[in-house]
């Protein structure tokens, strides 16, 4: 079980954020959750910046198109684990989340981990050419042909080409990742109530940030990527079962056992 490696102990310290009444708490709050996000954020802005133009040559591209379907679903599935382990670490720093059941912290990591990556995934997405920061340079849609999965790719390059237009800056980001992770209505959840009081205090703190930058606009907009974001992981967990009936092997003994763990 690796998720138990989010093993939860109380963390006193947290308490206030569980809902916070003045403005100073709802700062606070946002605080830890926008340096959580820095600090788990893989890369800097910057740095992904000075890459933009760093991209796959022909001959690479030949060769990750030429892998066998198992392979680049592997090769894949280890590098979204190693973003979801990030993931894992940006929740255990939101205020409230370690406060939760260990039964709710791996409910709400089990279905938000993956619509959280693909939240990241804006920040490591060129608009100008439709490539993503995979391997140590950016890659087009075609780089993933391989996986079987057209339909699939297409949508995930859709949806972060969708948020880039939204011109989120760091702090919403973060804010909106907290939101996306912690959610009341997702499944097999033991304490509603309380997630819901944590799902609170970070919704307070989206609409404190969106109202600092006189965006409040952008709230309705966010709302609605959630929702596609669900269809994502839906189609997501579709796919991987159509590859785990084809290569049960792959899928049984070649997935980080946090993949499996997750999605399988
Ligand atoms: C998302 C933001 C993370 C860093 C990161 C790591 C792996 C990337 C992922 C980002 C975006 C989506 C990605 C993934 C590797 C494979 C996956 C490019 C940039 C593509 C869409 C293929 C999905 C294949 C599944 C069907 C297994 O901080």
């Amino acid at each position: 079980h690796d998720l138990m490696a989010i093993h939860c102990y109380n963390a006193p310290e947290d308490t206030y954020a569980f809902y916070p009444h003045s403005v100073r708490n709802i700062e606070d709050l946002c605080a830890s959750i926008v340096r959580s996000h820095r600090e788990t954020s893989q890369h800097r802005l910057e740095e992904l910046q000075a890459l933009r133009w760093k991209l796959f040559s022909r001959e690479e591209i030949q060769a990750y198109q030429s892998k066998s379907v198992d392979e680049m679903w592997q090769h894949c599935a280890i590098r979204l684990t190693d973003a979801v382990q990030y993931v894992v670490e940006f929740a255990k720093h939101i205020p409230g989340f370690r406060m939760l059941s260990q039964n709710d912290q791996i409910a709400l990591l089990k279905t938000g981990s993956l619509e959280v990556v693909l939240v990241r995934m804006s920040r490591f997405f060129n608009t100008e050419n439709n490539t993503v920061f995979f391997d140590g340079k950016f890659a087009g849609s075609e780089v993933f042909k391989s996986l079987g999965c057209g339909d699939l790719i297409e949508a995930v390059f859709d949806f972060a080409y969708g948020m880039c237009a939204l011109k989120l800056t760091e702090q919403q980001i973060a804010l909106f990742s907290a939101l996306v992770l912690i959610n009341a209505d997702r499944p097999c959840l033991e304490d509603r109530g309380r997630v819901q009081r944590v799902q609170r205090s970070v919704e307070l703190g989206l609409t404190h940030i969106l109202h600092r930058d006189n965006q409040e606009n952008l709230m309705h907009k966010l709302y609605q990527r959630m929702a596609v974001l669900r269809s994502l992981c839906s189609l997501h967990m579709e796919k991987l079962h159509w590859f785990s009936q084809r290569y049960p092997l792959t899928a049984h003994s070649l997935f980080p056992p946090l993949y499996k763990e997750l999605f399988v």
